[in-house]
């Protein structure tokens, strides 16, 4: 009995087992644009626990140049995730390379949720948002002064940025093969109770 309800507590946390990835902006290295919600770097589906870190770039100087950046994940889950935009600054609120950036929320159909411009460190960005369910949102880094979010405009030419979504907080919604693992357990708990009443 002991050793079921272990192997099925090691499957229930192998399925939930958390990570954190480390990915680069694919325009930034000469790969596809990014510009627009249908041309979003896809970052695929963040679980609970999950951190996902994107180095990216906004400079005349790299591909992309200081054009918009739009990045797509999903969550499969409820709860709250935090966007964090670190421009590197080496002296908070007071970035003598002029960095200061604007991070966008936007739905599934590209309308805006959320916004921010200095939350963060010095004139970084930071926001939370609440997850009621499973969804797939986008999200826009710009400069200063573009709070449309429009493909050029805003403060520009940082060199590199770092993007991290937090989604440490969001609790799963219980997959298929997780009911049957507690079925499965319920099962076995149950007919162990049997088999001690039988005695
Ligand atoms: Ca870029
Ligand atoms: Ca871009
Ligand atoms: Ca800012």
């Amino acid at each position: 009995m002991l050793k079921f309800t272990l192997t099925s507590l090691m499957l229930a946390a192998a399925l939930n087992a958390n990570a954190s990835v480390d990915l680069f902006e694919d325009e930034m290295g000469g790969g596809s644009s990014n510009d627009s919600f249908a041309t979003a770097q896809n970052l695929g589906n963040l679980a609970l626990g999950d951190v996902t870190n994107v180095l990216g770039g906004r400079h005349e100087d790299i591909p992309g140049g200081n054009t918009i950046d739009f990045y797509k994940f999903t969550v499969n889950g409820t709860g709250n995730f935090v966007l964090n935009l670190l421009t590197l600054n080496s002296d908070p609120g007071q970035d003598q390379y002029g960095r200061d950036p604007y991070i966008g929320l936007f739905d599934s159909h590209g309308v805006k949720l959320a916004f921010d411009d200095d939350a963060g460190i010095g004139y970084d960005s930071q926001l939370s948002h609440h997850a009621t369910g499973p969804s797939t949102f986008y999200v826009g880094v710009t400069g200063y002064g573009n709070p449309s979010f429009a493909v050029n405009g805003g403060n520009a030419n940082w060199p590199l940025y770092a993007l991290s979504i937090d989604a440490t907080n969001i609790a799963p919604v219980p997959e298929p093969e997780t009911y049957a693992l507690m079925g499965m357990g319920l099962v076995g708990l149950l007919a162990a109770r049997r088999r001690k009443a039988a005695k």
